[in-house]
């Protein structure tokens, strides 16, 4: 593949910004090589600036649920974009909006835009302390909220990917009000709870997790995390960034059946435009300023074009439900497919899926934690992820990240895939 174009790109990046990426994980760190610069993609197929073309496998990190440039999506921004692009006054998307997000997920009775996941995290545990007055928070290893101070302790996603699960600059003070536990691990929330009486005042689970590569909630932990809430008056914030509308149409909560007291959002409710959320019970919203005294503010918040893309999208999510159906039955199509190849050549991976998102880990053992999936043998997926992206596939860039379908994949795309990804494990 020529890469002439991007590997220059890429070496006048360097120069202006740190990595020559403006998000770590794109900067292709644990995999290799340099990073590809796109030019544009429609449907489900990315384009470089070399003119190359890859199946996108990572759809923007979620929010492309329903393939690039999706002409009705782009129709609906196009309508407000001669209305100029943001007023710092209130609009009537952002009510639409608010109404929309409350309508499918019944957990949400009031709801704040802002404008990235981390925003929406780091606002609902502020909210949370606001509400209990209370200071300490638990997270889990290996999930990843964003980059805000609170969370990069054990932290997912790129911070794991690099292997510096705590970052640099995040002070002692903050730190020590961040208490992890193992993912699938009740008894260890148990014993933090415990041992903070009356001290935690939420905690902060990616339902089903994406951030250390994919895992399941084992049967009966979210509705253990619920009940622990309960008895010690916890906030439950349940982090659905990644999983908002696309496990199901009320996203991770919908399909386990679980009610947390906070949900965070954000991708897909932008369609892939800036757009962050988080809401949830009307007591524990309405400490938010004005209303109430925890303070959140954001000057582009539910800006006119992110409203109209976020619309737009979750419209189209509500109307056809089908899409769901589509998208399970395709990751299940590839599980299957991808799963006997890996036994074909007797390489030992686990693939674990929900829905249209789902990681290959190359480990003999199931991944159910974050000390599980760091057995993986990121070497091979180095060379899994290289062999691919030779074949006009798009992986996520780390061994620690989720895939995600999207609605726009033609049979001939699945082929495609399956085409690859055997021609790749045959030199694993
Ligand atoms: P942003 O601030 O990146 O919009 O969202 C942070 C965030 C919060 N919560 C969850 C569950 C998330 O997955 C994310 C962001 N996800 C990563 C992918 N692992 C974004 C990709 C990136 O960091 O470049």
């Amino acid at each position: 593949m020529n890469t002439k174009i991007s590997n220059a790109l890429f070496q006048r990046a360097l120069l202006k910004i740190p990595g020559g990426v403006n998000s770590p994980v794109r900067a292709f760190r644990s995999v290799g090589g340099n990073p590809r610069f796109i030019r544009k993609a429609s449907g489900a197929w990315l384009e470089d600036v070399d003119g190359n073309r890859y199946l996108d496998l990572i759809n923007s990190w979620g929010p492309m649920i329903l393939g690039h440039a999706h002409p009705e999506i782009i129709e609906a921004v196009q309508e407000v974009l001669a209305d100029s692009f943001s007023f710092g006054a209130p609009n009537s998307k952002e009510v639409e909006m608010a109404e929309l997000i409350c309508e499918l997920v019944p957990s949400v009775e009031k709801v704040r835009m802002v404008n990235s996941g981390t925003e929406a995290t780091m606002s609902a545990i502020r909210v949370a302390r606001g509400f209990t007055q209370r200071e300490k928070i638990i997270k889990f290893e290996g999930c990843y909220h964003g980059h805000g101070d609170s969370f990069l302790i054990a932290a997912g996603s790129g911070a794991m990917t690099f292997g510096i699960p705590d970052s640099k600059g995040v002070t002692k003070g903050v730190a020590q009000d961040t208490l992890t536990a193992p993912f699938n691990d009740l008894g260890a929330v148990e014993q933090l709870l415990e041992a903070n009486p009356n001290q935690i005042a939420a905690i902060i689970v990616e339902p089903v997790v994406g951030n250390m590569g994919l895992v399941i909630p084992q049967h009966g932990f979210l509705a253990g995390l619920r009940k622990l809430c309960d008895q010690h008056h916890a906030v439950l914030i349940f982090d659905e960034v990644m999983t908002g509308f696309r496990l199901s149409i009320s996203g991770a909560q919908g399909l386990y059946g679980i009610t947390p007291d906070l949900t965070t959002f954000g991708k897909i409710i932008g369609g892939g435009l800036p757009v962050g959320a988080y809401g949830g019970k009307k007591e524990i919203m309405d400490q938010v300023s004005p209303v109430g005294p925890v303070y959140q503010a954001g000057t582009l918040s539910g800006n006119p074009l992110a409203m109209a893309a976020g619309l737009a999208t979750l419209t189209i999510l509500k109307n056809d439900i089908e899409i769901y159906n589509r998208l399970d039955k395709n990751g299940e199509y590839l599980e299957t497919q991808w799963k006997a190849i890996a036994n074909k050549y007797n390489i030992p991976v686990q693939l674990n899926r929900v829905g249209s998102m789902f990681t290959l880990f190359f480990t003999a053992d199931p991944v159910h934690s974050f000390s599980d999936a760091r057995k993986s043998d990121t070497e091979r997926f180095a060379k899994f992820f290289n062999g691919l992206l030779n074949l006009e596939v798009y992986p996520a860039p780390s061994q620690f990240e989720a895939m995600f379908l999207s609605d726009a994949l033609l049979q001939e795309d699945l082929l495609h895939l399956n085409y690859a990804v055997e021609e790749v494990m045959k030199g694993l």
